[in-house]
């Protein structure tokens, strides 16, 4: 994957709110291109999977529990300097932290359901969007 792409999860809340279209409108507002979208549910095991760096947090349980408890649309996103411009427009893993006009600011409830994902790195860019994409479904 070119480093110019990020990771995304619209995350069960989303979705459950009905906010899908509202935050896909955003998304391409900012300038990003989905190049892979789908809507999907994660497993137990998906999410213990994709959430391993967080095993040892004591919110783990809620937050296997929270992202299986629904489906999620998962989306890889294209952009000059995708990861920090993504991070930048979904704002603080607090919503009550997040600036003004962000995602989370303007979607999400709370610090454990933030209504979206962002990833961290290129590194884990890649490794996230492969965990939910075949080849095939990339473009
Ligand atoms: P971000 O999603 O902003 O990169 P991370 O990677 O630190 O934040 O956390 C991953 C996910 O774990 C968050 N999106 C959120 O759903 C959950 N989470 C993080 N911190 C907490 C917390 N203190 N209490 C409950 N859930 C949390």
């Amino acid at each position: 994957m070119a480093t110019n792409r990020t990771f995304t999860m619209l995350k069960p809340d989303s979705l459950e709110k009905g906010n899908t279209g509202a935050i896909l409108e955003k998304i391409s507002a900012a300038g990003f291109k989905i190049v892979a979208m789908k809507q999907t549910q994660m497993t137990l095991r998906d999410a213990k999977a994709f959430y391993a760096i967080h095993n040892e947090r004591p919110f783990f349980g809620e937050l296997v529990e929270y992202m299986t408890r629904g489906p999620i649309v998962a989306a890889i996103l294209e952009k000059e300097n995708a990861v920090e411009d993504f991070r930048t427009l979904i704002g603080a893993t607090n919503p009550k932290e997040a600036a003004d006009g962000t995602i989370r600011k303007l979607f999400a409830d709370s610090i454990s359901e933030n209504a979206v994902h962002g990833s961290d790195s290129d590194e884990n860019a890649a490794i996230e969007g492969t965990f939910h994409f075949s080849g095939r479904e990339i473009f």
